[in-house]
């Protein structure tokens, strides 16, 4: 059955807003009618598709508000939409405030429209801590008429945070593989950032917030740097770049670590690197580790959320405990000097995604809840 489907995610760079906009495009691509309700065009959204639509949230600055108002502009357009386009369902990545705006949207229609709310991770492992904010993410969960969550840990925090009954569907993330894949002859982008064939490249990309644990991640490559020629790559922006910068001049490692900042065309990047670090301490899943994969990059991360049901330790890569930036160094070096096991580690990633992460399985589930809700 070819659905008109509402979408509505934080458009910009992060792992919600790729999975929200990679989901549009794939179901697009399978004849649904697509329709983003955000504030600002979705930024992999990318090409032209003739059946994507974009309706831009506009918040209006009346000087009687003390703040703009947007989540009540977001539920007025949500509303708006849905009734010119008929839409069947609205799918929300975010309980807050995406899930509470399309609750509020579907009582102004009074009609019968479905919610799908996807949970992505901050709204419950930061937000849900909020006292005041926990009852209202409650309330989005439980209003909805499906939720998913991107991990079994994710459920699992949801469940035992908020004590709701409502059932949570665990779905995992997913990558496109015709953009996350391999891509051999990397030697000249290696050469463009100076990096010398013996070198190894180690990676991280991130929104470098806090919880993220850059400095772990700069720590754990000093080690690794002192016992082989190698580079840290470090893609993304945030607020912790500032005290990263610092701790790479402190550490007199400024030549090995290239900070490339926000980048698009990560698969081709990936493509030169050895090893992926993600050494948060909050992660419901972990979605560049993914990428990274696919692209054949072994990853090494840290042993909570929803990063176990990624990577597969001793096969894929290896986990360790928050902070533990010694056992990243061992895990890393014993790893980039056995040439047999790191190609070994590399099929093993590719496969692994290829097995349970390909879009097509993940994309094929959203349809089946998508037509459970619109059918029942
Ligand atoms: O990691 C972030 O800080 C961004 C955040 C987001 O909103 O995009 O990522 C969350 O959703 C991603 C997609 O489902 C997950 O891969 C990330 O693990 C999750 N981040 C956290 O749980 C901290």
């Amino acid at each position: 059955m070819k659905l008109k489907i509402g979408i509505t995610c934080y458009p910009t760079v992060g792992g919600s807003g790729v999975v929200a906009t990679e989901l549009g495009k794939l179901l697009a691509e399978r004849g649904h009618e697509i329709h983003f309700i955000a504030s600002s065009i979705p930024f992999r959204l990318g090409k032209f598709y003739p059946n994507i639509f974009f309706h831009e949230v506009e918040v209006n600055q009346y000087s009687v508000f003390q703040y703009p108002p947007y989540d009540l502009a977001l539920a007025s357009k949500m509303a708006e939409v849905a009734k010119r386009e008929k839409l069947d369902l609205l799918h929300v990545h975010y309980a807050v405030p995406h899930a509470v705006c399309a609750v509020l949207a579907k009582q102004m229609l009074d009609d019968n429209i479905k919610i799908l709310t996807t949970l992505h991770g901050t709204d419950i492992t930061v937000l849900g801590y909020d006292p005041s904010l926990s009852e209202m993410i409650k309330f989005g969960i439980e209003k909805s008429d499906a939720v998913t969550a991107v991990s079994h840990q994710l459920k699992e925090d949801t469940e035992q945070l908020l004590k709701t009954q409502k059932e949570i569907i665990p779905v995992h993330n997913f990558v496109d593989e015709r953009v996350y894949y391999r891509r051999d002859n990397n030697s000249e982008l290696k050469k463009t950032y100076g990096i010398q064939d013996d070198e190894k490249v180690i990676v991280h990309i991130s929104n470098f917030r806090p919880v993220k644990r850059i400095q772990d991640v700069i720590k754990a490559f000093s080690l690794i740097r002192k016992e082989m020629p190698s580079k840290l790559l470090l893609i993304g922006n945030g607020p912790e770049l500032t005290v990263a910068c610092e701790q790479v001049r402190e550490l007199n490692i400024e030549d090995d670590v290239l900070f490339l900042g926000k980048q698009e065309n990560v698969g081709e990047l990936f493509s030169i690197c050895d090893l992926k670090l993600l050494l948060s301490e909050k992660e419901s899943f972990g979605l560049v580790l993914l990428e990274a994969m696919a692209c054949g990059v072994p990853v090494i991360g840290t042993r909570i959320g929803g990063i176990p049901e990624v990577i597969v330790d001793g096969e894929t890569g290896y986990m360790v405990e928050v902070g533990d930036t010694a056992a990243v160094a061992d895990k890393a070096i014993s790893l980039l000097k056995n040439d047999e096991r790191h190609r070994r580690f590399r099929e093993n990633s590719v496969r692994h995604v290829r097995e349970n992460f390909l879009s097509e399985k993940i994309v094929s589930v959203y349809e089946e809840i998508y037509n459970s809700l619109v059918k029942g």
